[in-house]
């Protein structure tokens, strides 16, 4: 009996010990995670999940914007959820909304305007989905989003005004096409450009005036400012080069030369503006890169892996002349 019981006891001890193998992990015997090693698995770009409310296809930097989002999307085998708000806040808003169900793992959004922003901003944080800004910023408490990638459009306004003054010796009556009414590129560069412009008494701003950011508004407004200003207009600082192309062609058609009699300047230099400056017709491209694809998707997987990310990382921009134009072309990417 006594020997059978011992038996029975040790085969107990080894179901025991191989229950504890096998079904749930034991201290005994399944190594634990040290309190300092990373409990949270690790996501690469194939497990990424990324909402991306983009604001709309205004202009040719939006396009090549999106292409840009989309493309590094594939190449990474990020699954990208994107919608188009067609220029309304209200459908940005709304696709932001419709990430935060989906449950998606970070949402990356290009506010069309900076205001109206705090409380979808406040669901998607309360469902603890970060939210980073592209291209352009919004105006909220900064715990609201996690990173903005995007240009200093302060310092494109100011580059602006720095090479137009050269352009015209110190001396011009200036019209400008301003972008999308309360957005930030709009707000910054309008305010850039002026800071710079105190520096030069005899270079006036005669009437300023939205163009939306695209090449019919920009062709519209520049027709009234020439029959309201006629021949005093000596230049024209155009917040995007689908507006500048659009005053070029209301120019021509007033009987000027663009380029010439008009003073040009506009910022993205997209291709449209490199073939203006071919052409003769356009003096300057202040470049804003759209091309924010991959930066975007790296800042995105560090973010969902709970890695430190800087609060702004500003795009690498240079200015164009036509003198260059040529040359420089063909190695464009938008
Ligand atoms: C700037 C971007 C602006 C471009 C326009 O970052 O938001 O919007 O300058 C575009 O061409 O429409």
């Amino acid at each position: 009996m006594k020997v059978a019981h011992i038996f029975v006891s040790f085969l107990a001890f080894v179901v025991i010990l191989g229950s504890g193998c096998s079904r749930q992990p034991s201290s005994l015997f399944t190594p634990q995670p040290d309190s300092n090693s990373d409990i949270t698995p690790k996501k690469n770009y194939e497990d990424l999940i990324v909402g991306y409310a983009q604001l709309g296809a205004e202009s040719e930097w939006r396009a090549a914007n999106t292409i840009s989002i989309k493309e590094t999307a594939e190449n990474l085998g990020v699954e990208l959820r994107f919608l188009d708000a067609q220029q309304k806040q209200d459908n940005q808003i709304v696709a932001i909304r419709k990430f935060i169900v989906q449950k998606v793992d970070i949402i990356g959004v290009s506010p069309i305007v900076e205001t109206g922003w705090e409380e979808v901003f406040q669901e998607a944080k309360g469902a603890g989905i970060p939210i980073i800004l592209v291209d352009r910023r919004a105006a909220v408490p900064e715990d609201l989003y996690v990173s903005y990638l995007g240009s200093d459009f302060l310092e494109e306004g100011r580059k602006s005004a720095r090479i137009m003054a050269d352009l015209v010796n110190g001396k011009a009556n200036i019209v400008e096409l301003v972008g999308t009414v309360g957005s930030a590129p709009a707000n910054d560069r309008y305010t850039g450009f002026r800071e710079i412009l105190q520096e030069y008494p005899e270079m006036k701003i005669i009437d300023s005036e939205s163009g939306d950011f695209t090449r019919a508004r920009g062709r519209e407004v520049m027709r009234r400012f020439l029959q309201k200003h006629g021949d005093e207009i000596t230049a024209v600082y155009a917040h995007n080069d689908d507006m500048a192309l659009g005053a070029i062609e209301a120019i021509e058609e007033y009987g000027l030369k663009p380029g010439v009699d008009i003073k040009i300047i506009s910022v993205d230099a997209a291709r449209g503006a490199f073939e203006a400056m071919i052409a003769g017709k356009l003096n300057a491209a202040v470049e804003c890169n759209p091309l924010l694809g991959p930066q975007f998707f790296e800042l995105a997987l560090k973010v969902v892996n709970g890695q430190p990310v800087p609060k702004w990382v500003p795009s690498i921009e240079g200015v164009f002349f036509p003198e260059d134009a040529s040359e420089i072309l063909p190695t464009r990417k938008y």
